[in-house]
């Protein structure tokens, strides 16, 4: 049986897809729409877990959180190598850190903004915002320097890694949400984002899916 995505529009499920393209395999889709911004509650209860996306679902086992999915594909489907370096080559964890990055801190910031933009109803909210964007600012002109140090296109050089896949993600929905970024523009970081956005697993992952932002 192939392995089945469960894709819920404009959310972090275009990392898996993209991979799942990246490294050749075959896959179903199970895609729904969001209903008011969020998931329905009948897609969450066929996930399982915390009912979030993407979910993968592999040989009967069911995988959660986009980074432990990444690792899992990497792991078992990705025999030479090229998404994921071997366990203890220190280029390895040159990538995980940008995996874990794309949640544990890019991620958390960003959403942040979005949650107070959401939720706050009494107060400044775009002073809440502004002392937010501190830390989504920081991290931004980081990707930009780091990418300013790549010899390739891609993040960690010439090739494309879990790195990119995990964190394009990431900033795209920062930057179109425009999430804390105070009307700043980082080149490099567009310039990444659209040489991601030209690979054809990226590509072939959105026409299978319909990932739209
Ligand atoms: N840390 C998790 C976050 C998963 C998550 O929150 N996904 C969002 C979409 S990007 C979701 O499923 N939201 C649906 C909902 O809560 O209704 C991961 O990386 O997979």
């Amino acid at each position: 049986m192939p392995i089945k995505l469960y894709f819920l529009q404009a959310s972090r499920s275009i990392r898996t897809a993209w991979q799942i393209n990246e490294l050749g395999l075959d896959y179903d889709v199970n895609f729904s729409p969001r209903e008011n911004g969020v998931a329905p509650a009948a897609f969450k209860q066929q996930a399982g877990g915390l009912g979030k996306f993407p979910t993968l679902e592999d040989n009967g086992v069911m995988y959660y959180e986009s980074g432990n999915i990444c690792e899992y594909l990497s792991d078992v489907y990705d025999t030479q190598n090229r998404l994921l370096p071997p366990v203890g080559d220190p280029a390895r964890y040159k990538v995980l850190q940008w995996v874990h990055a794309s949640e544990a801190t890019y991620l958390l910031h960003g959403l942040a903004v979005l949650y107070a933009k959401w939720n706050q109803k009494d107060g400044d909210v775009q002073q809440t915002i502004a002392g937010l964007s501190k830390n989504m600012i920081n991290d931004l002109n980081y990707l930009e320097s780091e990418l300013g140090k790549s010899n390739g296109k891609f993040l960690l050089g010439d090739k494309l890694t879990a790195a990119d896949i995990m964190m394009h993600f990431s900033a795209r929905f920062i930057l179109v949400r425009e999430l804390g970024t105070m009307g700043k523009t980082w080149p490099k970081i567009e310039e990444w984002l659209n040489n991601s956005e030209a690979t054809a697993s990226y590509k072939a992952a959105v026409e299978k899916t319909g990932h739209k932002l």
